[in-house]
C-alpha cells in the first residue's frame, strides 16, 4: 500500500509551479534538453488527471515550487552526491520550501527517452515527482511509487494505488 512521508508533508495550495533549471548533458547523456523537458510535462500531466493540482510552468521564475534539475556528484542544493553511473538515478524531496519540492535527475546515467535501452525520463520523473508531492514508497506490485524501476512503457500509467495515494493528499 501507498505510505506518506513521515513528517506529513503536503503542498498547501493548489497550482504549483515548476521549471527545468540546470541541465549539464554530460557525454554519455543521450537526450536533449527539450526531450526531457517533454517527459517532465507528460509526468505533471499523469499525476494532475487524477488530482486537482495544477502545474504551471515557469521557466524564468527563479523561485518556482518544484525545481527539477539534471546534476553530478556533489551538487550545491543538498548533502546527498550522487554516485556515478548505475545505483542512484534521482532524488526529491517532500513539499515545502527552498530545496524541500525539488527534484535532481543524475546527469551520468543514460537517459533516454520513448525506448526500452537506458533509463526512461518518464517513468524516473513520475516516480520523482510522486515524491515531490509527498508521497514515499509502496509495496504493491506495478505501482510507480514502488522501489523497483519500471523501465520503459508505451503509455506510462499510474496504478490504483498510486492514485489513492496522492488522492489522499490532495
Ligand atoms: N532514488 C531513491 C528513490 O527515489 C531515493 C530514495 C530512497 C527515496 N528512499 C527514499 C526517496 C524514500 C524518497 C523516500 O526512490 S533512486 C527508483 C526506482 C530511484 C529509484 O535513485 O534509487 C526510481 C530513483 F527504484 F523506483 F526505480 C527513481 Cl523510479
Ligand atoms: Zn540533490
Ligand atoms: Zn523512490
Amino acid at each position: 500500500r501507498y505510505t506518506l512521508n513521515e513528517n506529513g508533508l503536503t503542498w498547501k495550495k493548489r497550482e504549483l509551479t515548476y521549471k527545468m533549471g540546470m541541465f549539464s548533458a554530460k557525454m554519455g547523456s543521450h537526450v536533449s534538453r527539450d526531450a526531457a523537458l517533454e517527459e517532465i510535462h507528460q509526468a505533471f500531466k499523469i499525476w494532475s488527471e487524477v488530482t486537482n493540482l495544477d502545474f504551471i510552468y515557469r521557466p524564468n521564475d527563479p523561485k518556482v515550487d518544484i525545481d527539477l534539475s539534471f546534476t553530478v556528484r556533489f551538487h550545491k542544493q543538498d548533502q546527498y552526491p550522487f554516485d556515478g553511473p548505475g545505483k542512484t538515478l534521482a532524488h526529491a524531496f517532500p513539499p515545502g520550501e527552498g530545496v524541500l519540492g525539488d527534484v535532481h535527475f543524475e546527469d551520468e546515467e543514460d537517459w533516454t527517452v520513448k525506448t526500452p535501452k537506458g533509463i526512461n525520463v518518464l517513468f524516473v520523473a513520475t516516480h520523482e515527482i510522486g515524491h515531490a508531492l509527498g508521497l514515499t514508497h509502496s509495496m504493491v506490485k506495478g505501482a510507480v511509487m514502488q522501489p523497483f524501476y519500471g523501465g520503459y512503457s508505451p503509455k506510462l500509467q499510474l496504478h490504483s494505488d498510486d492514485i489513492a495515494g496522492v488522492q489522499s493528499m490532495y
